[in-house]
């Protein structure tokens, strides 16, 4: 016969087979046995897809196709987060307009995607920048907006000199915008944002059934933050200042009281010899912006107020300060300064000669010294002595929460998610402002507020929506006069918060998704994608389907049960890849071998969840291995050829190695260890190869071989094994056959004597099979009738193994 020679030509024969034959349709009909598999989607930046693409693209692929093989119906559906900075960035760069450009690299990595031999389903594609979606991405706003979880309000933003846009919390790293690495400034400005911390409590508790890594979980629960705190009472002469504190474990180091300048009580507290003092100072504070206030650079200041309040446990009178460094708007706009521990507090005690008293060890890591109490409330100090801080912190709280001077509180990290940006590419924000009626939402009716073609879209720090007159002037939809449009977009991770929904329903004109419907698909069942989107996106996604459930969209809490992250696979020089040191690029790979090598390559080179460095070796040797799988199957046929009818004739170790490969290869592909999952199919290829040149050969029993080496290499070799499984005379489609199902017995190899002694003397002797792991093995030993009549009542110390050997209980 003809050598198999695989190339790209086979590829693309096979590609358009799919097509026609619709092979990767899903069916509907079949949901009840649904596996939603979902990477997290592309943005349509560049022109070809990277190496990254490939990586995260083409093995979740293996894994869909070794799921669908298994009989799950695999939906897998395409999409493109094609709005936002990157598109934008790109289209600045090249100058033509992101509409453009957009839709033309979409029409280029579809292209490739079909090039990878995925198993989408191009049916349900997503395209976030179309008004078709963004639409109900706009919907989704006018929902949170009435559910109360939308609101505009002026805040100390972060702004990035750079995007020029703001940005929200979860993109500033280490003060760094998180697409450009520029330093983020503060600036106050009036934004829209979403309620997210409504949520804190139930993201955090949320994430324990998650099937997550655990890296990705503690991320996300860092990022909420909860922390114990305490509102503690300092009672003055008629009044009583609470105060906010994370530490009540140094409320024995409290040597004064803090208050905001426009806290309510400052006027009350205030003695008339101080007057005039605090309501300059009061004045003074005012004209500083909130940003100014926080600095940490700029000095303390800040007057006496003339009072004093009582130390709840001490019961010593401390004075009363007013001082900017106190904002009115967190906590309760007053602080017990602890100059020992705080350092805003320290700065402003060494200024203005207050005392210092240390409560907290440093030099005991962290832990507390006592507080000490002489009314009977906080008897017995010695109870926090020594206790950790944190502990400290919650019992402190509890203990005067009972006293009834104060109450513990919890407290969030997690701030409001602002979703307005300062630029062009994104879904318009629908609201509209009008004199008489204010902040007025466009009626669901009018959606979707339609994104102007015709707007010099180059940043310049301002909406560029706001210089496009057609887009701003507008009616108000309440009372009919002229009133402009709100002309910031909103963030593109408002567009992929809730993309997941739409999939299945993709085509609904007349909502964002069907209820029945997407409660039939969802969840997602495997969701792959970077770990960079563990405080940003999968916390914003978690946020939308906890939303819309309690608006009864949504039967369901979250969204992705199991997530699976892929590393990065670095340069030749261990480098990250970049365009300076020569990034791979598939393509010339792809022309070269074909695709299933380079994919094959991908799976066998690298540990997907670690990733590393390229090697172009690699990928020479994953041919040769291509080619020698070709010479088995070859063999195999001219073998065949020469025979009428030999019987089957069945060889225990090749068997042995046949099951423990469907074992291997099915636990790996279904753990994303696609390296070795490969290596085990090269192990059997070795054995088929050894087989071929043995005189015991039989034809029929080596047909099972070599079919079933077809099948193992169906998921990470789609297009190759189309064409073996042809060459072999099957039927069309390889893809469409049950991958083979492990039959345990033939897994016990032999069978190991082993000793068993009761205290070194030996009592019995088991026959268990090689494969047995040591409990099961300790379990047997000591179970059988003679070992458990010697042991007795007696309790087991110990128990000794060698392996393969002997087995000694200690008792
Ligand atoms: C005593 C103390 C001792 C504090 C210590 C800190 C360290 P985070 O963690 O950022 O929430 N604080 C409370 N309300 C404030 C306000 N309105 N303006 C300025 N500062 C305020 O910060 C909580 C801490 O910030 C609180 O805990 C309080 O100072 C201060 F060694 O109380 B602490
Ligand atoms: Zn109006």
């Amino acid at each position: 016969m003809e050598s198999i020679i695989y190339s790209k030509e086979i590829d693309e024969k096979w590609q358009k087979k799919w097509q026609v034959s619709k092979l990767y349709q899903f069916d509907e009909s079949k949901i009840d046995n649904k596996l939603y598999l979902l990477e997290m989607f592309s943005y349509p930046s560049g022109k070809n897809l990277h190496i990254g693409h490939w990586w995260n693209y083409g093995l979740t692929d293996s894994y869909g196709r070794l799921k669908r093989m298994q009989g799950y119906q695999v939906f897998h559906p395409p999409g493109f987060d094609a709005f936002g900075l990157p598109a934008e960035n790109y289209a600045i760069k090249t100058g033509i307009h992101p509409d453009i450009s957009t839709k033309n690299n979409i029409a280029t990595m579809e292209e490739q995607f079909c090039m990878m031999g995925t198993t989408y389903d191009w049916n349900y594609e997503v395209v976030t920048c179309n008004p078709e979606y963004y639409k109900w991405t706009q919907w989704l706003f006018l929902k949170l907006l009435e559910k109360g979880l939308a609101y505009r309000k002026e805040a100390p933003v972060n702004w990035c000199p750079s995007c020029m846009t703001v940005l929200a919390n979860e993109q500033v790293i280490d003060n760094k915008c998180e697409r450009c690495e520029t330093d983020v400034v503060r600036r106050n400005m009036t934004q829209w944002f979403f309620k997210i911390t409504d949520y804190s409590d139930e993201l955090l508790t949320g994430l324990k059934k998650l099937d997550w890594p655990e890296k990705t979980k503690k991320i996300q629960e860092n990022w909420i933050g909860k922390s114990h705190g305490a509102e503690i009472d300092f009672k003055t002469a008629d009044d009583n200042i609470k105060v906010f504190t994370t530490r009540a474990d140094t409320v024995m180091g409290v040597t004064y009281i803090v208050i905001a300048p426009e806290h309510p009580l400052t006027d009350k507290l205030t003695t008339p010899e101080h007057k005039t003092a605090v309501e300059a100072y009061r004045e003074f504070a005012a004209k500083q912006s909130e940003i100014e206030r926080m600095s940490t650079v700029k000095e303390k200041t800040g007057v006496f107020t003339g009072a004093y309040a009582v130390h709840p446990i001490t019961k010593k009178h401390i004075p009363v300060w007013v001082s900017d460094y106190v904002l009115i708007g967190y906590g309760t706009g007053a602080v017990m300064a602890v100059p020992a521990h705080d350092e805003r507090d320290f700065e402003f005690a060494s200024k203005y000669h207050l005392p210092i008293i240390t409560v907290v060890n440093s030099a005991k890591t962290d832990s507390c010294i006592l507080p000490f109490c002489e009314d009977g409330i906080l008897v017995n100090s010695n109870k926090y002595d020594g206790m950790p801080s944190e502990d400290a912190r919650i019992k402190i709280s509890a203990d005067l929460e009972k006293a009834q001077r104060g109450k513990a509180t919890v407290k969030y990290r997690l701030r409001d998610w602002l979703v307005s940006r300062q630029r062009y590419w994104g879904a318009p924000i629908p609201i509209i402002y009008c004199d008489d009626c204010g902040i007025v939402p466009v009626p669901e009716s009018e959606l979707p507020v339609k994104l102007p073609y015709n707007v010099e879209f180059l940043p310049n720090g301002k909406s560029p929506l706001a210089a496009c007159p057609e887009f701003v002037n507008t009616i108000c939809p309440i009372c009919g006069k002229p009133a402009k449009r709100e002309t910031d977009t909103l963030d593109t991770f408002v567009c992929s918060s809730w993309y997941y929904l739409r999939f299945f329903d993709n085509k609904n004109s007349a909502e964002a998704f069907s209820k029945e419907k997407v409660n039939r698909i969802m969840s997602v069942d495997k969701y792959v994608g970077g770990i960079e989107h563990a405080s940003m996106h999968l916390l914003y996604a978690r946020f939308i389907t906890k939303a819309l459930r309690d608006m009864g969209y949504l039967n369901f809490d979250e969204p992705f049960t199991s997530l699976v992250h892929q590393g990065v696979i670095l340069g030749s020089d261990g480098q990250k890849m970049s365009k300076r040191n020569g990034a791979v690029s598939p393509d010339v790979y792809i022309n070269q071998y074909g695709s299933d090598v380079f994919r094959l390559y991908l799976g066998f080179g690298f540990s997907y969840r670690d990733g590393g460095p390229w090697n172009d070796e690699g990928i020479k040797s994953m041919a040769r291995f291509v080619a020698k799988v070709s010479r088995v199957v070859e063999n195999f046929l001219n073998f065949k050829e020469g025979l009428s009818d030999t019987p089957l004739h069945p060889d225990s170790d090749l068997e042995y190695i046949r099951n423990f490969t469907i074992q291997q290869v099915t636990n790996d592909i279904n753990d994303f260890e696609f390296n070795t999952a490969t290596a085990r199919i090269m192990e059997f290829v070795n054995g088929i190869t050894k087989y071929q040149t043995s005189n015991k050969r039989s034809a029929q029993y080596e047909e099972s071989l070599v079919r079933d080496l077809i099948l193992f290499l169906a998921p990470m070799a789609p297009h190759y094994t189309e064409e073996l499984w042809e060459n072999m005379g099957y039927d069309y489609s390889v893809h469409d056959q049950p991958f083979p199902v492990c039959d345990d017995s033939k897994l016990i190899k032999d069978m190991n004597q082993i000793a068993v002694q009761v205290n070194g003397t030996l009592r019995d002797v088991i026959s268990v099979s090689c494969s047995i792991d040591d409990e099961s093995l300790k379990i047997k030993a000591i179970s059988t009738a003679k070992v458990k009549a010697i042991i007795g009542e007696r309790h087991i110390k110990n128990i000794i193994m060698v392996r393969g050997r002997l087995v000694n209980i200690v008792c």
